[in-house]
């Protein structure tokens, strides 16, 4: 490996996240908004442009188009210092078919690595909310010796169905023993036994390795071509998998209570929770760490405003956000996430909520543990997460904890 080798990033952001609908009816994954302002990807990018990584590919497929427009009215970089985010759709490159699994997505792309000619690719999926300074994870690979290592960090052994599950090698505890992908009787880890490590999903290959293995994998007909579940065991079996633990990470800027935070945002339960996250007066998630900034598009707009109604009532605003372009009017607000340009009218209430942008609240209306789509509209004295069957019978869905889910531009009648 030279001194300084020359690294390559991969996201994977073609996933259908068919468990957030109907957030992802009309839309990638990663471009679902989060936090306000952000679309879920940007944290990915963020990471990686932070840790210096400038050539990156986002590999697309399902229902692309915001996500496209979103990387390139925002991560447009200057191709003069060889710095790109790139959006690449699937092509059909090896034949008649689109990408069976996240590993074809990469075989079906390895003209882009042939083009750079990296030592090594970073590979990362573009569904989480977290800080990671992959230069930590980089050193630690080449350190190794590993030619394929994962990222772990300790999960309740519950959700252990969801996630790859690394066993360390109890001899050299920089090495996999063995990788469960989504197991459904997991073995808790010894000095825990209600936790299990999990894979965070980023990978780093040696290049040539990469290459080797998801053009093997190619050819198997009983793969399913998916970076868990065969790429990784792939190298798992020939003893050259390493395991990077995410609790090593130090992120600039980190506090205590931040720094290992990871949140898989894949079904609406904990997509609400990530944004409760982010409220709190001592956040578990601190957007405001300006050494490890979040970078997301520029909205265009005018500051977010707090005024009475028309009729002079007064709202109030507690342990929330609230995007640029909005305005509130006479609104109480408590324990919730608005993004931009919404716009919500005298005496309405919002809380433990996330409205999407141009939401437009009516007077009088109540939204209470809800996620309101881009476009949604409440007549006046509209309610929504309020009265369960009727937002059954209003076709909404309502998850098993109540949160209610009104998809893009419907609206809602009082
Ligand atoms: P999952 O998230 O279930 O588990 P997957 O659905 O393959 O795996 O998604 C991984 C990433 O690949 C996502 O960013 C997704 O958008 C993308 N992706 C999926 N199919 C794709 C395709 N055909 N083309 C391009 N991109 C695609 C994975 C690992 C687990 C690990 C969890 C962590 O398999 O081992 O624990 O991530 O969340």
């Amino acid at each position: 490996m030279p001194a300084a080798p020359k690294v390559f990033g991969i996201i994977l952001a073609g996933g259908e996240g068919k468990r957030l609908m109907p957030l992802t009816a009309d839309r990638a994954k990663p471009a679902v908004p989060f936090g306000g302002q952000y679309r879920l990807i940007d944290f990915a990018i963020s990471n990686l442009i932070n840790s210096g990584l400038r050539q990156l590919v986002v590999l697309t497929q399902y229902k692309s188009h915001s996500l496209d427009r979103h990387i390139s009215q925002t991560w447009r970089m200057s191709p003069l210092l060889d710095s790109y985010v790139a959006s690449v759709p699937a092509q059909q490159r090896l034949g008649k078919r689109w990408f069976s699994g996240s590993a074809d997505a990469i075989l079906q792309s390895l003209n882009l690595i042939s083009d750079e000619k990296p030592d090594i690719v970073v590979v990362i999926g573009a569904d989480h909310v977290y800080r990671m300074d992959f230069r930590q994870m980089l050193d630690a690979h080449i350190e190794s010796g590993a030619r394929a290592t994962v990222a772990g960090i300790r999960q309740p052994i519950s959700l252990a169905n969801q996630f790859g599950v690394i066993d360390v090698d109890t001899k050299d505890p920089s090495r996999i023993n063995q990788f469960l992908e989504k197991p459904q009787s997991p073995t808790g880890l010894t000095d825990s036994p209600g936790e299990v490590l999990a894979s965070m999903g980023n990978y780093i290959f040696d290049a040539d390795a990469l290459i080797e293995a998801v053009e093997s994998d190619g050819e198997l007909a009983t793969s399913n071509h998916d970076m868990g579940g065969d790429i990784v065991p792939y190298f798992v079996n020939r003893g050259e998998a390493g395991v990077y633990d995410m609790k090593r990470n130090d992120v600039p800027g980190s506090t205590d209570r931040d720094r290992s935070y990871w949140r898989d945002v894949g079904t609406i339960e904990s997509f609400f929770d990530a944004h409760m996250d982010l409220i709190s007066t001592l956040p578990i998630f601190n957007l405001y760490n300006m050494d490890w900034p979040i970078h997301s598009q520029a909205v265009n707009s005018p500051p977010a405003k707090f005024v009475r109604d028309s009729v002079g009532r007064i709202g109030n605003s507690i342990d929330s956000i609230v995007s640029l372009g909005s305005v509130l009017s006479g609104t109480h607000l408590e324990r919730s996430v608005i993004g931009p340009w919404a716009l919500a009218g005298g005496g309405s209430t919002i809380t433990d909520s996330v409205i999407f942008d141009h939401v437009r609240v009516g007077q009088g209306a109540r939204i209470h543990r809800a996620i309101l789509d881009k476009n949604v509209v409440l007549s006046d004295g509209a309610t929504v997460g309020v009265d369960r069957d009727r937002d059954l019978a209003r076709g909404f869905t309502v998850t098993e904890t109540g949160i209610t889910v009104v998809g893009k531009g419907i609206h809602v009648d009082g």
